[in-house]
């Protein structure tokens, strides 16, 4: 059956005509060269299976709105699940991209146990394997949700009950390996009730050990069933707990320093939960690249009016083109790409919403890797930075680093020079200009 139908052919670039209906990329180009690669091969872009195909249009005031024939819960689970999977991989092949991304709850129903849970799971990915040759779809990432059933209510890793932690290692296992065994690029944890609702009843120190030997059973059974994909963490700040262990990429990075989980370990930035966590994506995306942990990027964004996680496409240039010159400098993503995390509004009820909402992001994010590459080209800021710093590399600098040097002696030294050093512009606004004048075309 085809879902689709309004749409009978793949997207395609179109350039400035994107013909009756606007479905064309006007800037997304797969064959376009941009600092020496393929525009498809610099965003790796994938769709997640949930918002798009698992959720309803749902929130908490109220009941789904989307026209979604294929969410029907009168169905058996098994064929629903079918039907699911049939129009996400429809989907994703008009939609013209190279990834897709999944929960093991969004591409298989759940049973009554452990056992019913796997064996559905793997019907259902034997079938995507089968989907995933037939369109040449691959896999971005695969993940377990331990977070939507009770059970999980006071976290999986962190629970009190180690029953919880321990169900939760079948689920990761049984994802993981579905994730090995359909080629994922990486395979994604996110923390979502690895948090506290309230300090009253919580020991934090307890949680972290807990959630520290999480991270390492997953990492070690990783190895020994030789995947080769990333293991990333996706950090977000709160929601739906109160806090959320991994706030942002500084308190993950310190984190696995501490438990020395370093180099198991990448993030997945999410640009909303950046901005929930009182971060520019600039700065998380900056900071994750600066301390080799940087793997993978959820695209979707927050409102700024907003506490919440929105998830809205992404649509300002302005905001993505300064984290895309940052991945671009660092010499692009590895594993990673950029996965489309995003919720359409729930007044957006039309099956080609779908297509509007992702077609219009993807523009935004090759239109913001156009810049990135003419700011690198540019040099400005590379220039500017290598300058302020440019002290470090002489005399001074070299003996203040010497780890035999002491602060005694540096203040000799700062003494005898009768030193008087003179602030310099740091010359934003100057810098800014720039951006902007990259940005517009106009350099
Ligand atoms: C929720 C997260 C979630 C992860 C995958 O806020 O973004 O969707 O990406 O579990
Ligand atoms: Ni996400
Ligand atoms: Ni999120």
């Amino acid at each position: 059956m085809e879902f689709f139908s309004d749409v009978p052919e793949p997207v395609a670039f179109a350039g400035t005509d994107p013909g009756p209906g606007g479905l064309g990329y006007q800037v997304y180009d797969p064959n376009r060269t941009v600092a020496g690669k393929r525009m498809e091969d610099h965003l790796r872009i994938a769709v997640c299976y949930w918002h798009s195909f698992a959720w309803p249009g749902s929130d908490i005031f109220g009941e789904g709105t989307f026209d979604r024939p294929w969410i029907n819960s009168d169905a058996d689970p098994i064929t629903a699940a079918e039907a699911k999977q049939d129009a996400a991989f429809e989907f994703f092949q008009k939609l013209g991209v190279p990834y897709f991304c999944f929960h093991d709850v969004d591409m298989a129903p759940t049973g009554n146990s452990l056992r019913e849970f796997k064996s559905n799971l793997d019907h259902m990915v034997d079938r995507a394997a089968q989907k995933m040759s037939e369109t040449g779809t691959k896999l971005l990432w695969g993940t377990a949700n331990m977070f939507s059933h009770p059970r999980y209510a006071a976290g999986a890793a962190t629970n009190p009950d180690p029953e919880v932690f321990a169900h939760a290692c079948a689920q990761v296992k049984n994802a993981l390996e579905a994730t090995q065994q359909l080629g994922g690029a990486n395979y994604v944890l996110w923390g979502g009730r690895e948090g506290y609702e309230t300090l009253l009843n919580t020991r934090m120190k307890q949680e972290a050990d807990q959630l520290a030997r999480f991270l390492e059973l997953v990492a070690n059974h990783k190895r020994n069933i030789g995947f080769n994909g990333t293991l990333l963490i996706e950090p977000k700040p709160q929601e739906p707990t109160k806090h959320q262990y991994d706030y942002d990429c500084a308190t993950v990075h310190g984190f696995l320093e501490r438990y020395d989980l370093l180099g198991d370990y990448f993030v997945n930035i999410e640009v909303n939960h950046a901005t929930l966590a009182g971060h520019s994506f600039h700065h998380e995306v900056a900071y994750a690249v600066d301390n080799g942990i940087f793997g993978s990027v959820d695209a979707n964004r927050g409102d700024p009016q907003n506490g919440w996680d929105t998830d809205q496409f992404p649509n300002s240039v302005d905001e993505l083109s300064l984290a895309l010159f940052e991945i671009l400098r660092s010499g692009g993503f590895t594993t990673g790409g950029f996965n489309f995390d995003t919720k359409l509004r729930r007044q957006s009820m039309d099956r080609t919403d779908l297509f509007h909402g992702h077609i219009g992001g993807i523009d935004t994010l090759a239109q913001s890797l156009l810049v990135a590459e003419a700011l690198l080209y540019d040099g400005t800021l590379e220039h500017t930075r290598d300058e302020r710093y440019a002290g470090w590399q002489g005399d001074l600098g070299t003996q203040i680093m010497d780890p035999n040097t002491t602060l005694a002696a540096i203040a000799e030294a700062a003494t005898a020079a009768d030193l008087d050093p003179k602030p310099r512009s740091g010359r934003q606004e100057a810098l800014e200009n720039r951006v902007n004048q990259v940005i517009w075309g106009t350099t």
